[in-house]
Parts: structure tokens; C-alpha cells; sequence
């Protein structure tokens, strides 16, 4: 019997900083109810779901940071999307900022969770791989601090769920060969990611032109040379004045694109994955077993 998994990359529209949390679960659940009425099993959301994409800004002040971190999971504001995807009985991936607290020290991460359709918390993956800047660049037209408000975290995992074998990584993860191989190496067959991309890279301005063809080019890559799904849930649209590029997708093992985001606003992208094509792919092209020489790849883990 072949697994399929029907999915949704659930991509919203901007969240700007005055939102209230519970609206933002609103759109969430909304999402969550399309997602059923399509058959889905799974639903994927954005990187820093429930806020703003806050790193823009450049703040000092630690309670003012810390209004932007979640200290619980599910906690009050966040419980009704739990409860309502129960209900559904319906999986979940969200993306929030994480305040844990660990042997009397406060730690910030950007995290992660994989939900299942009994609202138990089965994976947790923290960002890896932090772009942008720790101080304040005034010469910038917006900030991107993730170096300043977040630890790094430590590494890739795969989780057994759903009769599948899913990985998790967050929005600048997804520009490194090397977090879909170590997922890849894990057996991942459905890599799931949320992210938040400004269309505009104040570094480096003249990319701005490639942004859209450089977030599919590089998903399509990990997907393709790992023999994995990857669904990619965005934000998009004029978030707080500054526009996020969207393009939400779901990507075969084959390295085409299936299902893409047609808007700039809250939208949903579906799917069916047939998971044993992944199988197929790691059996055949990409049998890291047979075909893969590690001692050739040193320089990629001592350098
Ligand atoms: N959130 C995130 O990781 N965004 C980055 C923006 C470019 S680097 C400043 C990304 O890789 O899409």
C-alpha cells in the first residue's frame, strides 16, 4: 500500500506589530478548517507565526523583547489552536519564539514544534543556522537581529509521525546543503520549514531581483538531492512596511514545485505527498549507501 500524507503549507499574510495574539490564532485556525475541508493530515506555518517578524527592529530593553517569546507551550493565547486541531484531529507545524527557562538561565530560541492530530508536542527543532547581525546597523533601511535575540540551536533531527519520517528546519536553514543532508542522512522524507524573507537584502540589493528564484532554487535542490518532500509555508505581503516574499510551496522528491502560493496573502497550499516516491529516489539516484564517500567530504564538517 503507498503512504500518501495530504499537506498544507499554510502561508500568512503580514502580521504587523499591534496584532493581538488571539487574531493571529484566528487566522490560524481558519487556516486549520480549510486545511480539513481539503482532506489535509498535516498543516505547516510560518516561522514566527504569531508575531510580527520582529528581528526588524532594533530594541534593548529585555521586557520588550520578551513580549514577543512564547514562556509555554500551549499557553492561553495558543490553547485554542491546540483544541481545535484535536478536534479536527489534525497534525501541525508552528513556528514561534521560545522562551525557555533551563537550570535557573533564560534562553531565546527560534523554534519549531511538531504537533500531532492529539495536540501532543512530538518534535522540537530550534534554528540552526541565524542570519543577519547581533548590534544595531542604522545605515540599514530594517534591521535583521536574529544574532541578537537568539541562541543557536543544535542541530537536525528526524521524527517517526503520521507513518512518516519528518524533519524540521527554519527559513534561513533552508540556503545550506548541509541541513537537508543531515536530515537526508537521518532518512527524512518530508522536511518541513517556515520562513520570513524580506524582498529586499540591504547587504547585497542587486540580489533583490533573484529573491523568488533563489527561495525555490535551493529548496528544489535539498529536496531533490536528499530524495525528500519539502512543504514551505511563508509569511508575505507588507509586514510593517516592509515586503515579504511569499511563495509558499510544496516540493517533490523529483525537485519540481507541485503547489505554489499564488497570493500575497493568507492562503493555502496543498498537496498530496506520496511518501514512497522519496523512497524510490534513496533507493535509486540518491542511495547514500552506495554512492555517497565521506572521506572525500571531510573539509565540510572540520572547516
Ligand atoms: N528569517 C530568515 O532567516 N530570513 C533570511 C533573510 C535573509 S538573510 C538576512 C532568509 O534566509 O530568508
Amino acid at each position: 500500500m503507498t503512504r500518501v500524507l495530504t499537506v498544507a503549507a499554510a502561508q500568512l499574510g503580514p502580521v504587523q506589530r499591534s496584532d493581538a495574539r488571539k487574531d493571529v490564532v484566528g487566522r490560524l485556525i481558519a487556516h486549520l478548517r480549510e486545511a480539513k475541508k481539503q482532506d489535509c493530515a498535516l498543516v505547516v506555518f510560518p516561522e514566527l507565526a504569531l508575531t510580527t517578524f520582529f528581528p526588524r527592529w532594533f530594541m534593548n530593553d529585555q521586557q520588550e523583547i520578551d513580549r514577543f517569546f512564547e514562556s509555554e507551550m500551549p499557553n492561553q493565547d495558543t490553547r485554542p489552536l491546540f483544541d481545535e486541531a484535536k478536534r479536527l484531529q489534525l497534525a501541525f507545524m508552528l513556528g514561534y519564539a521560545e522562551r525557555h527557562s533551563e537550570k535557573g538561565r533564560i534562553h531565546h530560541y527560534n523554534t519549531s514544534i511538531l504537533v500531532d492530530s492529539q495536540a501532543h508536542i512530538v518534535g522540537k527543532y530550534r534554528k540552526v543556522h541565524l542570519p543577519g547581525h547581533a548590534e544595531h546597523e542604522p545605515q540599514r533601511p530594517f534591521q535583521h537581529l536574529e544574532q541578537r535575540y537568539f541562541e543557536r540551536g543544535e542541530g537536525f533531527s528526524v521524527w517517526e509521525a503520521f507513518d512518516a519520517k519528518i524533519g524540521m528546519c527554519l527559513c534561513n536553514d533552508r540556503r545550506w546543503p548541509e541541513s537537508y543532508r543531515v536530515m537526508g542522512l537521518q532518512g527524512a522524507e518530508l522536511i518541513l520549514l517556515g520562513y520570513n524573507t524580506p524582498k529586499h537584502y540591504p547587504p547585497a540589493p542587486e540580489f533583490d531581483e533573484h529573491a523568488m528564484f533563489h527561495n525555490h532554487l535551493v529548496m528544489q535542490a535539498g529536496a531533490h538531492q536528499n530524495g525528500s518532500w519539502v512543504v514551505a509555508a511563508a509569511k508575505a505581503g507588507n509586514e510593517e512596511d516592509i515586503p515579504m516574499i511569499g511563495g509558499s510551496c510544496i516540493i517533490s522528491p523529483s525537485g519540481h514545485i507541485v503547489a505554489q502560493a499564488e497570493t500575497e496573502s493568507d492562503e493555502l497550499v496543498v498537496a498530496s505527498c506520496d511518501l514512497d516516491l522519496a523512497q524510490r529516489y534513496k533507493h535509486t539516484l540518491f542511495n547514500f549507501q552506495s554512492h555517497r564517500y565521506p572521506p572525500a567530504y571531510t573539509a565540510i564538517s572540520n572547516q
